[in-house]
């Protein structure tokens, strides 16, 4: 069996080898999206999006130096830092995004963990969110097995943690934090019975293996994560990433359709950078497998196209937002 006919089995698998998702990268461009396309159908309704909203909640500051990051106190991007918002205003937020269409709510911290006692008070915050019939999530950094098992209990359904990019490129971006602890992180999420949000970035001057290889790590975890947020870098100036290469928009759409036959059964995000991107670029995205977006004015700092923009679009392609976009 080839690694495209092995796709195909009913179990998604997690033993890819790297050479396999390379010989899918790299097939001509119109059989890559028709090999996706039949993949996604398999699950999904090729015409339905889900949509996140996501809210800042403690924003600037972090400690840690992802290079590509705004809120990285290393960089100077004028950034203002704050501290953790009171639970009114995020459930304000929360409403709104309810109101907009949203069906998760994704609050993130830039920290590189949280206190014990942050945990305590999300909690409260967790029940609030969930109460107004929204999926939780939540993006605060390292955890420990404890507090995963804790924000479990408060009710959280989702953990964003992203691996970034390939193991071996990792250290050009990040240095405070290894790989082997994101993948820590990301067991404890697991074993607290939380699902898991877990993607990367393109576009910080990668080489094609590097896509390859993020696409490998996160296609055998031990389970597929339940959503693959994939971000085009959103280039912040002052930081270290500002002026990286850009992206040929084909060459991100092989990263979503690759993704898309590797994990046949997840939800794939267009995440960040969709500003930066053409209606055509994000209806290529969509026809690869891509049946998520992050809706909303905002990403975590920095502007999205919201919602005007997005139902033109999605009235143009025919296409409709479902709060619950399941597998099929
Ligand atoms: N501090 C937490 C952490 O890093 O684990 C959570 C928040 S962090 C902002 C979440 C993710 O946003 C990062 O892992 C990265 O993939 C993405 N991200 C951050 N800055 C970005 C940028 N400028 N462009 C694209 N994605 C970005
Ligand atoms: C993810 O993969 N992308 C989102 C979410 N997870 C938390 C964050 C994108 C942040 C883009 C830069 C900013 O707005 O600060
Ligand atoms: Fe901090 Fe997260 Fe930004 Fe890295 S990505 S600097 S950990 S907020």
């Amino acid at each position: 069996m080839n690694a495209i006919d092995r796709s195909t089995a009913l179990q998604p698998r997690s033993d890819w080898t790297r050479g396999e998702i390379r010989e899918i990268h790299d097939l001509p461009f119109p059989e890559l999206l028709f090999r996706a396309q039949e993949i996604h159908r398999r699950h999904f309704d090729p015409a339905s999006v889900q949509l996140s909203t996501l809210l800042s909640i403690k924003t600037g500051g972090c400690p840690e130096d992802c290079a590509y990051c705004p809120q990285s106190a290393h960089h100077n991007t004028g950034l203002k830092a704050s501290k953790l918002l009171d639970s009114e205003t995020i459930l304000a937020a929360a409403k709104e995004a309810l109101e907009g269409g949203a069906s998760r709510f994704c609050m993130g911290a830039a920290w590189r963990a949280p206190k014990d006692r942050d945990i305590a008070k999300l909690g409260e915050i967790i029940s609030g969110v969930k109460e107004l019939g929204l999926e939780t999530c939540m993006t605060l950094g390292m955890l420990t097995g404890k507090q995963a098992r804790a924000l479990k209990d408060s009710g959280l359904d989702y953990y964003n943690h992203n691996l970034d990019t390939s193991p071996e490129f990792y250290g050009e971006i990040i240095s405070t934090r290894t790989y082997d602890e994101r993948l820590d992180t990301l067991a404890h999420v697991r074993d607290a019975g939380m699902s898991v949000c877990c993607g990367g970035i393109v576009g910080m001057g990668e080489t094609i293996e590097d896509r390859v290889g993020m696409i490998h790590a996160l296609a055998t975890l031990p389970k597929h994560p339940e959503s693959v947020p994939i971000n085009l870098l959103v280039q912040v100036k002052g930081t270290p990433l500002e002026g990286a290469a850009r992206v040929h928009p084909i060459d991100f759409v092989r990263v979503i359709a690759t993704s898309r036959i590797a994990m046949p059964r997840s939800m794939v995000r267009l995440s960040a950078g969709r500003e930066d991107m053409s209606d055509e670029m994000q209806a290529l995205c969509f026809s690869a497998g891509a049946n998520s977006i992050f809706a909303g004015e905002r990403l975590l700092t920095t502007p999205n196209p919201g919602g005007d923009d997005d139902a033109a679009l999605l009235a143009r392609l025919g296409m409709k937002s479902d709060g619950r976009s399941r597998a099929v």
